[in-house]
């Protein structure tokens, strides 16, 4: 009996241990335009050009829409994020720094510091009132594609 428990923990810590080569899930939204949580917006978020390697800083940019698809100003944004399946945080604070053009914002200091499943998460504060959205992204490897 006793036996039996030690084993099982040491699986565990294991399981732990090896999580990083966790596969994301298959049902994953990989969506990078969507609405927020409540419908209040239409979100997109715009990767970088160069698909981003590992521990490089990259800025992404953000769309903002009402659910009507008319581009929102001044709206405000918190960025959070991190590794479901790591149960870790992103590794930057990354912020949204300024309006390009009506509606599309800049998205700065965003940086993947492993591969795997990423969450990006806004908390958005505009004119139509406040929503959130979650994104998921995949890092890959750059050097395994
Ligand atoms: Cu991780």
């Amino acid at each position: 009996m006793l036996k039996r428990t030690t084993a099982s923990a040491v699986f565990v810590v294991v399981a732990l241990m090896t999580a990083g080569c966790m596969a994301p899930p298959k049902d994953l939204d990989l969506s990078l335009d969507k609405k927020s949580a409540g419908g209040v917006y239409q979100v997109a978020l715009l990767p970088p050009a160069q698909a981003p390697t590992i521990n490089q800083m990259h800025s992404w940019k953000v769309r903002l829409a009402t659910a009507e698809g008319v581009p929102v100003r001044g709206a405000k944004f918190l960025v959070d994020g991190g590794m479901p399946q790591h149960g870790h945080g992103l590794p930057t604070q990354p912020r949204v720094t300024r309006e390009m053009e009506a509606g599309t914002y800049a998205l700065d200091g965003m940086k993947f510091s492993m591969t795997g499943w990423w969450e990006v998460k806004l908390a958005i504060d505009g004119p139509q009132g406040t929503d959130k959205v979650t994104f998921n992204t995949v890092v890959n490897n750059p050097t395994a594609r």
